[in-house]
């Protein structure tokens, strides 16, 4: 096959998430042993487990699936991240505010750039959480470190001039030439590698006592993948492997507990940041090195959307899980986490029912519906919709394993006011509801299957 001359939309994003892998396995060694051992575990499931493997998703999309993550320090900012990803097809779904997702000082609000519509996630579901500093928020900046953060992030640029407008007319024709494409991708990439620059001692210590994160994002004048996540069958197996392999990964799997019932979300687990050497320059204009520890790997599984009503039972599980964990923490000094994914699967018992036919019925997961001929008599298959977005809490636990320090975050003061709608005003885009984005799904898959069986949708 002859390489295309014309890339289409799903086509950059295919070539972007390998190119960003290729980069990332170079720079950060342990990245590669994460997709070695990943790919293993992958083959030995579908080994064991034939078809039934790839009920949420087929094994060729889950082996080349990735998600990343940057962020970055403006509303300016982040419009020009959806220009980006605008050009591949990815579009901003959902809203996550981190500032309260933990006690910890995590300054952020959230959004996932990813394909929307379904054949365009079975071509290649790319996507990358992106996260933008709040430096409104006094809990975390004084009005005078907001105004020197304004300044230093007014200053530099992130993505560009080139990069954007190949990144526009991508959105506007629908794809690039192979030539631009070829640039385009270049630059993309460049544009997440970490700098090599010297960093400004005073400045990004002076960040970092606020918070690590805020740091990471305004602390030097460029922006840089922070992880990037295969996506594996069986993450139990894969967090086994991993220690066997002497890599230490975080103390749990942020997520749904294991247990004997559908997998529902998103499972994740992550080993800490690498100590990278980098080089400051100090008050006095030295240049000393030393190391930061900003780029970690992650993996995740992922399960079943839940509708409104499972997330419901989801949080409301949550809650619970951390009070009955607290409590048992407190009567015993013993209190490990083998003992906290007990009281999580007790929970999950009640919560949850053990069959996808009774998460069906009880509208507590998304299913599309699918007219399938064997033999004479048509039938109508029910197949779950996968999980495509992120969760708050796991994200928020997956920041704040990777921080070297807690920061200081005054709760003495107000924090500032973000939503959705805010969200969308920064981007210059709408932002798509993923609930929302499921519900058509299904309803898309109850219309076709009503018209292939000359039947109305009701
Ligand atoms: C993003 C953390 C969130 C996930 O998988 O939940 C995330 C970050 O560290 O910038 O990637
Ligand atoms: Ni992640």
């Amino acid at each position: 096959m002859s390489a295309p001359t014309f890339l289409e939309p799903w086509q950059l994003r295919a070539a972007f998430a390998r190119s960003l892998s290729d980069m990332y396995g170079k720079e950060v060694p342990a990245y590669t042993t994460l997709l070695d051992v990943s790919h293993e575990v992958n083959a030995d499931f579908v080994a064991q487990h034939g078809a039934d493997a790839e009920r949420l998703g087929s094994v060729s999309r889950v082996t080349a699936e990735r998600h990343g993550a940057i962020r970055v320090g403006t509303p300016t900012e982040m419009a020009q991240v959806a220009r980006v990803f605008g050009a591949m097809g990815m579009r901003p779904v959902g809203f996550y505010d981190l500032r309260d997702a933990s006690s910890s000082s995590v300054p952020v609000i959230s959004t996932a750039f990813r394909p929307v519509e379904r054949e365009e996630l079975a071509r290649n579901p790319f996507r990358v959480f992106t996260s933008m500093l709040v430096t409104a928020d006094r809990r975390f900046f004084t009005a005078d470190l907001e105004q020197r953060l304004e300044t230093f992030l007014g200053a530099r640029t992130l993505f560009g001039p080139e990069l954007l407008a190949l990144a526009d007319r991508a959105e506007a024709e629908g794809g690039l030439p192979e030539e631009q494409a070829t640039e385009f991708l270049r630059l993309a990439t460049e544009a997440f590698e970490l700098s090599r620059e010297p960093v400004d001692q005073a400045w990004y210590r002076e960040l970092e006592a606020v918070s690590a994160v805020a740091a990471d994002i305004g602390g030097i004048a460029s922006t840089h993948i922070n992880h990037l996540t295969p996506r594996v069958l069986d993450i139990d197996d894969l967090y086994a492997r991993m220690e066997a392999r002497g890599i230490t990964m975080i103390d749990a799997i942020q997520g749904p507990p294991r247990w004997e019932g559908p997998d529902v979300l998103l499972r994740q687990t992550s080993f800490r940041a690498l100590a990278e050497p980098r080089t400051f320059r100090t008050a006095d204009g030295e240049i000393v090195s030393d190391a930061l520890r900003v780029r970690f790997g992650e993996v995740e599984a992922r399960g079943i959307a839940l509708t409104r009503a499972g997330r419901a039972a989801y949080d409301a599980a949550v809650v619970e899980i951390d009070e009955a964990a607290a409590a048992a923490r407190a009567g015993d000094p013993g209190f490990t986490e083998a003992h906290r994914q007990h009281i999580a699967r007790a929970v999950w018992q009640k919560t949850f029912p053990t069959t996808e036919a009774a998460l069906a019925d009880q509208e507590l997961g998304w299913f599309t519906y699918e007219v399938v001929s064997t033999g004479s008599t048509p039938e109508v298959r029910r197949e779950p919709v996968v999980y495509e977005d992120f969760l708050p809490r796991s994200a928020a636990g997956i920041f704040q394993s990777n921080l070297t320090s807690d920061g200081a975050k005054d709760a003495s003061q107000e924090g500032t006011d973000r939503d959705a709608d805010w969200m969308a005003g920064a981007l210059g885009r709408d932002l798509n509801d993923p609930f929302d984005l499921y519900a058509d799904q299904v309803d898309r898959s109850l219309a076709a299957a009503a018209e292939t069986l000359g039947v109305d949708p009701a």
